[in-house]
């Protein structure tokens, strides 16, 4: 059964770099996802080690969090029926290496660290994750 989820996406600066935001959200609504919200920032490194704090102990997370925050992206809740997965498989396996044919980060990614988009993982985390950026 699936039922109508909102989900947090991420366009990271890769891809913001690139000018990819409006491609990259018209992949989106092509695939049936409603862009509820969204708004162009850039994040304090301390804002980005609160977001990505599970990771805090990989050896990746210093460098993970200067990413995230070393230029402009593009925050978005994104709903539609089942988004959290559905999100998650429009987007690709982490390593642009290992993604499906037609997935987002297939498409755009440039590596581990730079593949373009992130996506909530459950919906436990979504609703911690839109609250983190759109809490007012
Ligand atoms: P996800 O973005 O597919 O959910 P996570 O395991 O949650 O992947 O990792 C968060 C982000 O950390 C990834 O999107 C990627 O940018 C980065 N990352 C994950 N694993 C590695 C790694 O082994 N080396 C460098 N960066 C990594
Ligand atoms: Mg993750």
């Amino acid at each position: 059964m699936s039922s109508i989820e909102q989900t947090l996406s991420i366009i990271k600066p890769d891809a913001v770099e690139r000018n990819l935001d409006n491609e990259i959200k018209e992949i989106f609504r092509n695939n049936g996802f409603k862009i509820l919200k969204e708004k162009k920032i850039r994040i304090e490194k301390s804002e980005a080690e609160q977001f990505y704090k599970v990771h805090e102990t990989k050896p990746f997370y210093n460098d993970l969090c200067s990413y995230l925050s070393s230029g402009p992206i593009v925050v978005m809740v994104l709903e539609k029926n089942n988004s959290v997965l559905d999100n998650r498989e429009l987007m690709g396996a982490t390593n642009p290496k290992d993604a499906a044919e037609g997935t987002i980060r297939k498409k755009y990614g440039v590596s581990i660290d730079k593949n373009s988009v992130h996506g909530s993982d459950s919906v436990e985390n979504a609703k911690i994750e839109i609250d983190f950026f759109f809490k007012d």
